[in-house]
């Protein structure tokens, strides 16, 4: 059974030896030498380019290397109804986990101004609340967000969460759709966004939503770049409304030189590594996909195409 492998950067090679190695009953092929196209039944992808899919003809199954799927959809010729399996396991969740609690307790405990202040030699003892009066709000409440919240408000914060449906997870007020997205982000003094990539989210870190959160609040984004309107966030920045943002996804990847995020003062930018897959887990993980998937058996990652993520 054959199996195309899509991924580009230093470690492509890399995965294509470990995938072989952890798939020696599968034929794993590189892109770029994919044989005859009708052979391939099993496509494992990371932003495989528009219209690259379509001429594996007996694709049976996709796999995204990664929690996300929102490349693959991209694909407006992407092979119609062809199941979709994400990529997750605790690794991912563990360093989600690490860098979401990280940076909320550098914007809690105002480390930026802290840093700024060092080279001018200044002792700028700033007082703090306590986390339990700091209120930290979590947009997307599914593997990777309920795993935050939760992780947050063992920390001490007081933690709200907002999903597309109700949801309940122990110490974290949830909030559900439209109607309760007032209320959550009235009461959030740090936004964590956890969404995934969809037409409804699209765009929903913009000033529309800056203007909802109390003044001073700060933004942590870690889904993806087309969340947020930048443009917004730089207005909102100058503005006051939002006094710190830490970015680790971004339209363009990677981010431009001469983007002007670089060298704001209140961003921080990170190159997309909240939770990079882990190249072994991950492939682990991957093989015992496609493995389940080939022999019929339920595969948990298995994405909801109806509802698209
Ligand atoms: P899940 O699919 O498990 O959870 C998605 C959550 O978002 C659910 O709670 C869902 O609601 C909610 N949601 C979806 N649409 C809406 C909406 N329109 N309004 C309100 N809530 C909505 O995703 P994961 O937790 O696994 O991952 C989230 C995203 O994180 C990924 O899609 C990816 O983009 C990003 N990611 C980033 C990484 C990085 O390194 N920066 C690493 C891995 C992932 P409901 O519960 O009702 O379904
Ligand atoms: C993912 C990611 O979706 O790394 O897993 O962004």
């Amino acid at each position: 059974m054959a199996v195309i492998l899509h991924l580009s950067g230093p470690r492509a090679q890399w995965w294509l030896e470990h995938l072989r190695g952890l798939l020696p009953e599968f034929d794993v092929r590189p892109w770029d030498d994919p044989g005859a196209p009708e052979e391939i039944e099993q496509a494992v992808v990371w932003k495989p380019p528009p219209g690259g899919l379509k001429r594996f003809t007996n694709l049976a199954c996709i796999i995204s290397i990664g929690a996300g799927i929102d490349h693959v959809l991209a694909d407006p010729e992407l092979p119609a109804g062809v199941p979709i399996i994400r990529t997750t396991g605790p690794e991912l969740l563990q360093r989600m986990r690490e860098y979401v609690v990280l940076h909320v307790l550098r914007l809690h405990r105002r480390l930026p101004e802290i840093e700024a202040a060092q080279p001018l030699r200044e002792w700028r003892q700033l007082i703090n609340p306590p986390a339990d009066e700091r209120r930290v709000g979590v947009m997307g409440l599914g593997n990777l967000g309920g795993d935050c919240a939760h992780a947050l408000a063992l920390v001490g914060f007081d933690v709200a969460g907002w999903s597309r449906t109700p949801r309940s997870l122990e110490g974290v007020t949830c909030l559900a759709g439209e109607q309760d997205l007032e209320r959550f982000l009235e009461c959030t003094e740090i936004l964590v966004n956890l969404l995934p990539l969809t037409p409804a989210t699209r765009g929903i870190l913009s000033r529309r939503l800056f203007d909802r959160l109390p003044r001073g609040a700060s933004i942590i984004n870690a889904a993806r770049g087309e969340h947020l309107v930048e443009e917004d966030l730089l207005d909102a920045l100058d503005r006051g409304q939002i006094a710190q943002a830490t970015l680790d996804v971004f339209h363009q990847e990677p981010l431009p030189p001469d983007h002007p995020f670089w060298d704001h003062p209140q961003v921080l930018v990170t190159p997309h590594v909240a939770s990079l897959i882990d190249p072994v887990a991950g492939g682990a993980a991957i093989a015992a996909n496609l493995r389940r998937f080939v022999a019929g058996e339920p595969v948990p990652d298995l994405v909801d195409l109806a509802q698209g993520y």
